[in-house]
This record gives structure tokens, C-alpha cells and sequence, in this order.
């Protein structure tokens, strides 16, 4: 059940309400997620599995970039089934994609998202448009972000499903480990409180994260690109990243349930975004 679409459609919105659960972090900005997030529900008869993805970025202008298309690519070729997530103001479908969707023989549902903000007249001419560039595929108005029509698509899902035996144990909720939690926690935090190239030139990386009974002691590096963003990162006299700091803490207690004690430090990677080691390290496929 592959989640694809251009950026900032709200995949993976759609996907925390489709699994009830916080997996992939939300942020007003473009390319809020970077990796493919498996979120997993369990039913009496069947399992579900939701792959969340980037957005889909026309020319990627650096590896990270390109290594996020490698994970939407992977998305398209391994799906059993396609959620296409578009909007009323969402940019032309990539004629590549479409194509590949089109003739993949994969049954395709469309989303048509964040219809709570279009008028209704309007969505009912989408939605036609949208059956003219996908003729095998159901389309479907919904809102995310209000949890509207979220049972139409799990119907369609449902319907659609193959037969065949779960893939993950019955209590796996995802394929990501904690430190990739805290770490995508840590980022989103940083998309939501700077601006302009600081949240595209950072990233986050848990190197100990270490549980006893009552606590979890965690550090996690913030890498940047330049000496400049380091400055940015830590603020004056480092009261931007004590905020980063007690924000990321609050939601990292919410999501494990336990207390924390959070370390973070800043370090300058020049160029990280092209070098191919480090995007190893981050977990990115070259
Ligand atoms: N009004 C409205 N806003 C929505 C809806 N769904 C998502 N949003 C908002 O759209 C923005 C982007 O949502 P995301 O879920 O991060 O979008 P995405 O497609 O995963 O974005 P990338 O990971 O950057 O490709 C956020 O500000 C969401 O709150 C919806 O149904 N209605
Ligand atoms: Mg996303």
C-alpha cells in the first residue's frame, strides 16, 4: 500500500490517520520526509502495510535528494496496491509517474486531500479530471487532516488487498527503530523553528540512546553544512537550540512514555548532502 505524490499533499498525514499513530512527521514545508516509513495495521483477517514516502521532486539538484527519489522509486515498483495523493492546487502529475501507475496492472487509489479548504463544485471537476489521467483508478475526495472519508479509503484498501500471509508479526507497528523516532523528532522540530536553506542542510543522527527503568539517556548530533549554520542552530547564547531541545524532549517523552534526558550536539559536516558515506550512515540507499 504504497503512499506517492508530489510534496506537501499530505501522504503522510494521511498515513498517521490511516494508522492512528505518529509515524511520519507533518510540517508545512516541502520535503518533511526523506525516508520510506512503514506503518503497519492489524486486523482479524488481514495486515496492512502503509509505505509512506518523499514527495516526488522533479530534478533532484543534490545525492540526498536523489536517494529520497530512490525510495519513492523502490515505492513504485514493490506496491501491491497505489494511494496517490493529490490536491485541488497540487502541481501537474510527473508524466513519468503516471505512466508507470498507469501501466504498472496495480489497482490505484486516488486521494484527492485538504478538501475541507475547496469548494465542492470545484472538487467534483477535479475529481472527473483526475479519472481522465488514471481510468483503472478509484478516486476519491477526502481531508486528512480532518479525518474525513479515511473509511472510503480503508474500504477501497481492504477490498483490494491480496491474499496472502502477513509479512510482519501481528504486534509490529513499523519497520524503524526508536532512534529513528527521536532523530525524525529532532528534525521536525528544526523545520518548524528556522528558516529558509537551516532545515534542508541539517541532519539528525541518534548515537546512543541508552533505556534504564525509569529513564532513556539520549544524544543525538545535529549535523549542518557550514560554520554559519552552526551559529543559527545554537542561536544567541544558545537559546534557539535549548528550545529545539525542551520542544523535542516533550514530544520524544509522548511517544515513548517515559522520561528522557536529551543531549544534542552540533557539528559541521561539509557537504554531507553529496557524500555518499555519511548518506549510508543516515540510512539512505545510493
Ligand atoms: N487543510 C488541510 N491541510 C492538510 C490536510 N492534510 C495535510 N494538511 C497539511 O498539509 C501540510 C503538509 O502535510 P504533510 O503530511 O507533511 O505532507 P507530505 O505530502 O507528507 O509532505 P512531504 O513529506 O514534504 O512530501 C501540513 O501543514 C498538513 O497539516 C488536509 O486534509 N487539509
Ligand atoms: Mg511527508
Amino acid at each position: 500500500m504504497n503512499i506517492i505524490g508530489n510534496p506537501n499533499v499530505g501522504k503522510s498525514t494521511l498515513m498517521n490517520a490511516l494508522v492512528g499513530e505518529n509515524l511520519s512527521i507533518i510540517t508545512s514545508k516541502v520535503q518533511t520526509t526523506r525516508h520510506r516509513i512503514l506503518g503497519i495495521v492489524n486486523g482479524d483477517d488481514f495486515q496492512i502495510v502503509y509505505s509512506d514516502t518523499p514527495g516526488i521532486i522533479k530534478n533532484p539538484g543534490y545525492k540526498l535528494q536523489e536517494a529520497m527519489m530512490k525510495f519513492v522509486e523502490t515505492a513504485i515498483e514493490d506496491a501491491d496496491i497505489f494511494l496517490y495523493v493529490t490536491t485541488m492546487d497540487d502541481s501537474e502529475i510527473h508524466p513519468d509517474i503516471k505512466s508507470k501507475l498507469n501501466k504498472s496492472g496495480v489497482p490505484i487509489i486516488i486521494a484527492l486531500n485538504k478538501i475541507d479548504l475547496s469548494k465542492q463544485d470545484a472538487v467534483a471537476a477535479k475529481l472527473e479530471l483526475l479519472k481522465s489521467d488514471f481510468p483503472n483508478a478509484e478516486v476519491l475526495p477526502v481531508s486528512a487532516l480532518h479525518k474525513f472519508n479515511l473509511d472510503g479509503i480503508f474500504k477501497l484498501i481492504y477490498d483490494k488487498l491480496p491474499e496472502s500471509e502477513p509479512f510482519y508479526p501481528k504486534d509490529e507497528l513499523t519497520d524503524k527503530t526508536m532512534r529513528f523516532f527521536v532523530s525524525e523528532i529532532i528534525r521536525e522540530k528544526i523545520l518548524l523553528f528556522y528558516k529558509k536553506e537551516v532545515p534542508y542542510s541539517v541532519e539528525v543522527e541518534v548515537d546512543m540512546y541508552k533505556e534504564s527503568d525509569d529513564r532513556i539517556d539520549i544524544h543525538a548530533i545535529i549535523y549542518v553544512m557550514r560554520e554559519t549554520q552552526k551559529g543559527i542552530i545554537l542561536g544567541h547564547q544558545g537559546r534557539a537550540i535549548k528550545r529545539l531541545g525542551t520542544e523535542a524532549r516533550k514530544d520524544i517523552e509522548e511517544f515513548v512514555g517515559k522520561h528522557i534526558f536529551l543531549d544534542i550536539s552540533v557539528k559541521v559536516k561539509k557537504d554531507w548532502r553529496e557524500n555518499e558515506n555519511m548518506l549510508k550512515k543516515f540510512g539512505y540507499q545510493l
